[in-house]
């Protein structure tokens, strides 16, 4: 930005002097300057003027626009969990945005060209500070896609939103997400839509009376969605017999689990990520608790069966998208990712896909790679028909879908009933 405004400043001063001779030398320094980058701070630099790039090479920085003959050429930035205990995310999240890359790039030819920078945060904050970092000021990226969990969100938000460059979830599910700042966009459900919908539809079927909870205790995700399913389950009338915690990454929770069977809860509420959650379900069926268990949105992934085996049985989980759905869209989406990659889609690739879909549909109503066009284009979305549902934005950006409530049975989800 800076930068930018520094060369408007020469381009004006120099303009009243010596008019023809230097105006071509400015040009050059322009062009120059855009084509290394220097002229990406988030708004149309100078040189993305149609007559004025005509000719150059296009294509090399964020906020190159399209020219005549020319594609917009995008770069985004995708931030994602691709190491570590909860990698599994993040693959299929990678998954869903490659397949709809290449999807878009055919369909969009000499139109639009999307190029995707990942970055691997292996759930830690400081990774996706250094990530998003490096993506804004050394890969000049238009936008950002990602992180994958709302803790790392809480602590990138900010500064994608200061550098005015859009940044959207494609699985932050924890309120507040989008009071960050208005650079701040996600497709993924919040959770205050999707567990109040999987406890009412499953405690119309069982008119369970008493509940216990356990949750990760460091997690931003697994603690807003211990406090919706303690919120929902006050409403639903259950008495809380008890609730229990534990850390990221521990394994054994027999403690907190003896408590639990002490109680005899009719209904287990378990808010985690896939690894700890699956082995909580794992340990709590072991040991003989046979409450109905309900999750959240941590549990959309099909590591839970790997890990759960069997006693993943009955266990009750929200979630925007299913495959599953008889729906054509649905169905070409999760032939061409089984076609792929030899797996069925979850919803995290599913978001992915989606995620993208609304990236290039802005891009192109934007009408160039720029980050302020981008995030006008992003915010005036509206009915958006998705993979993984229908999607506006509140005014808050806050996205407004629905949830299906679904079941494992025999190593997979399907619709509960
Ligand atoms: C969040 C989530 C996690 C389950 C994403 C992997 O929903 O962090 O908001």
């Amino acid at each position: 930005m800076m930068k930018r405004q520094a060369t408007e400043k020469f381009v004006n001063n120099n303009k009243t002097k010596r008019p023809f001779a230097l105006w071509a030398g400015m040009m050059f320094l322009v062009f120059a300057l855009a084509l290394t980058g220097c002229g990406g701070g988030g708004t149309s630099a100078p040189a993305n003027t149609p007559d004025q790039s005509a000719g150059t090479d296009t294509g090399t920085t964020q906020d190159e626009g399209q020219t005549a003959g020319q594609p917009i050429e995008a770069k985004i930035g995708a931030v994602f969990i691709l190491s570590g205990s909860a990698a599994a995310y993040g693959e299929a999240q990678r998954n869903g945005l490659e397949l709809a890359k290449e999807e878009l790039n055919a369909a969009n030819e000499g139109k639009l060209h999307l190029s995707i920078v990942y970055e691997d945060t292996g759930g830690k904050k400081e990774s996706a500070i250094n990530a998003v970092n490096k993506l804004i000021n050394e890969d000049q990226v238009v936008s950002i896609i990602g992180p994958t969990l709302s803790s790392e969100m809480f602590a990138v938000g900010p500064v994608a939103n200061e550098a005015e460059t859009p940044i959207f979830g494609i699985s932050n599910t924890v309120e507040g997400i989008n009071d960050i700042g208005p650079y701040v966009f996600r497709n993924s459900l919040p959770e205050s839509i999707a567990v109040p919908t999987a406890m009412k539809v499953a405690y119309e079927k069982y008119h369970f009376k008493t509940a216990a909870l356990i949750y990760t205790n460091n997690d931003d995700f697994s603690v807003s969605g211990y406090e919706t399913m303690k919120k929902t389950a006050k409403d639903l009338g259950l008495d809380i017999l008890t609730e229990q915690s534990f850390a990221l990454n521990d394994v054994d929770f027999s403690a907190q689990l003896t408590k639990i069977k002490e109680k005899n809860p009719d209904v287990l509420l378990v808010s985690a990520l896939y690894k700890e959650g699956s082995l909580v379900v794992k340990s709590a069926r072991e040991m003989g608790i046979d409450a109905v268990i309900i999750g959240g949105n941590g549990f959309n992934n099909p590591k839970v069966f790997e890990i759960a085996g069997d006693t993943a049985e009955g266990l009750i989980v929200a979630t925007p998208f299913s495959p599953e759905k008889q729906d054509p869209k649905v169905q070409a989406f999760v032939q061409a990712y089984e076609a792929k990659y030899g797996k069925k889609p979850d919803q995290f690739a599913a978001q992915a896909y989606d995620g993208l879909y609304i990236m290039a549909e802005s891009l192109l109503k934007a009408g160039a790679a720029d980050r302020q066009k981008l995030r006008d284009a992003l915010a005036s979305l509206k009915d958006f028909e998705g993979v993984s549902g229908k999607l506006s934005f509140d005014e808050n950006r806050n996205p407004i879908g629905e949830a299906v409530v679904v079941v494992a049975k025999d190593g997979k989800y399907v619709p509960f009933e």
